[in-house]
């Protein structure tokens, strides 16, 4: 690891404000007075400012799937960036995105190969909306407005994610967000579901409740729903067996867009490149973001099945228009794209993924040895994914778990917290050793909680 030395952390320490900083997703405040500064990483560990060497549970955020600082990735990057920066994308563009492009179709779902390259999953969601509405508006079927998301659902933070998005606190402070949207009730059952490995048993008929909007809102009128196949944001939370298989059959028996939000899911989080291909559902198309470029630079993307691509070129005006009218600056940006060709060769090279199911029934047998410890009302697995729930404090929502991050931080572990429910995904390349190391710390942090 590439670590500063000792005097240099020291000056770092001294010469640090903190104060012009506004950080995201934190308690400012409190953060500010206790910092917790990362300041190198390597393969499954991170170095603090305070010279500590931490154990990565989360891989980033969901994302760093092949570990940290990959030598091929950081030269991939390196090197690009000495050769191109930058350059629009706007009626001009270059190799790499092309590259990447094809390399992503390769690994997703049969049919789903043509790539709209994004700088996030929140823009990857919010483009895929916009794909919805202009392809069936192009299909003569304009009034296919209305969005369905669902309860808990977690899409990003932009305006069309919230808006599809089920999470209150992302929400409620925003006012009225996108007017044509509807959600289904989320899955999570853990009076009949507690404790399930893999797919939970009971549920499949929730799919039913889009059955019910239907009804209530006419087909006509339906553009698309967006589910994350596994919610991860709201506690990992799996769909029931057969759930996502009826999604599928009532989206096709009313002509609505299935959208799959694999952004945590994605690049074989769960043993296969995607879930949807883990449980065997092909959506219309998905979004992704994070492991695309092991997180190395930000960039995320919309897969969309052929026809859907066919549709904007045959009906999008001639050979000389602009068939949709939306992009970023920064869509295909060639840093992006040179670590995301690097991420798909490293991942496929060290076959990362079908790694992540050979350890899959280790990572399960520890997370469930948990069971019985205080506090813990259930454990949700799948891949290298956990959920652990804790029972909340009495009128303290979510102080119980995030104490469970502090404790585990100060024993070099670090681990993700949501709501009473820890988090751990960690980077494909852990070690047995390691994920005992992982289970065993938050074993004895359980132990000693109040
Ligand atoms: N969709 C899904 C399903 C996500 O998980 C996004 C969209 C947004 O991606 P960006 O790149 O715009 O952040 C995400 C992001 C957590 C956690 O604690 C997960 C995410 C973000 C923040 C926290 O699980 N996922
Ligand atoms: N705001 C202004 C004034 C802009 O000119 C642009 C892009 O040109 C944007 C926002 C959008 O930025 P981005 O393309 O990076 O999403």
């Amino acid at each position: 690891m590439n670590m500063p030395d000792e005097k240099a952390l020291r000056h770092l320490n001294a010469s640090l404000n903190l104060d012009s900083l506004w950080i995201p997703f934190t308690a400012n405040r409190q953060f500010k007075a206790a910092p917790r500064l990362l300041v190198s990483a390597k393969d499954m560990y991170y170095q603090t400012q305070d010279g500590r060497k931490v154990l990565d549970g989360i891989a980033g955020l969901w994302a760093v799937n092949a570990g940290h600082c990959r030598a091929p990735i950081v030269e991939a990057i390196q090197k690009q960036a000495a050769t191109m920066d930058y350059a629009t994308g706007f009626q001009m563009h270059h190799p790499a995105a092309f590259q990447a492009a094809e390399k992503l179709a390769s690994i997703t779902p049969q049919g789903m190969n043509r790539v709209f390259f994004t700088n996030s999953g929140s823009e990857a969601v919010d483009t895929a909306l916009k794909i919805a509405l202009a392809y069936h508006r192009l299909r003569g079927e304009g009034t296919r407005r209305m969005l369905i998301g669902r309860e808990r659902g977690y899409h990003g933070v932009g305006f069309g994610g919230i808006s599809v998005g089920g999470m209150v606190g992302n929400r409620k402070t925003f006012g009225n967000m996108l007017g044509s949207v509807d959600h289904m009730r989320h899955t999570h059952d853990p009076v009949r579901n507690s404790f399930s490995r893999g797919q939970p048993e009971h549920g499949a008929e929730l799919a039913d409740d889009l059955e019910r909007l239907v009804q209530l809102h006419d087909a006509s009128n339906i553009a698309a729903v967006i589910v994350e196949p596994i919610a991860g944001s709201t506690g990992v939370l799996l769909p029931p067996k057969g759930y996502l298989q009826r999604l599928r059959s009532i989206c096709d028996k009313y002509g609505i867009l299935l959208i799959f939000d694999e952004v945590i899911t994605g690049f074989g989080r769960t043993g296969k490149a995607f879930a949807a291909q883990t449980f065997g559902v092909t959506p219309d198309m998905m979004t992704c973001a994070k492991a695309l470029t092991n997180a190395a630079v930000p960039m995320g993307g919309v897969v969309v099945k052929q026809g859907i691509y066919d549709t904007f070129m045959e009906k999008g005006g001639p050979d000389s228009a602009i068939e949709f009218y939306h992009g970023y600056t920064y869509s295909g940006h060639p840093l992006a794209a040179a670590a995301a060709c690097a991420s798909l060769d490293l991942f496929k090279e060290e076959k990362l993924f079908e790694r992540v199911a050979e350890l899959a029934p280790y990572w399960e047998e520890q997370a469930h040895s948990l069971k019985g410890l205080p506090h813990v009302i259930d454990i949700r697995t799948i891949g290298l994914i956990v959920g652990i729930e804790l029972q909340p404090m009495a009128d303290k929502p979510g102080t119980r778990a995030f104490e469970a991050f502090l404790r585990a931080y100060n024993k070099n572990v670090l681990i993700r917290t949501t709501g009473d429910t820890i988090a751990m995904s960690p980077p494909f390349i852990i070690e047995k050793a390691q994920i005992d190391q992982l289970f065993d710390t938050v074993r004895d942090v359980l132990k000693t909680l109040p």
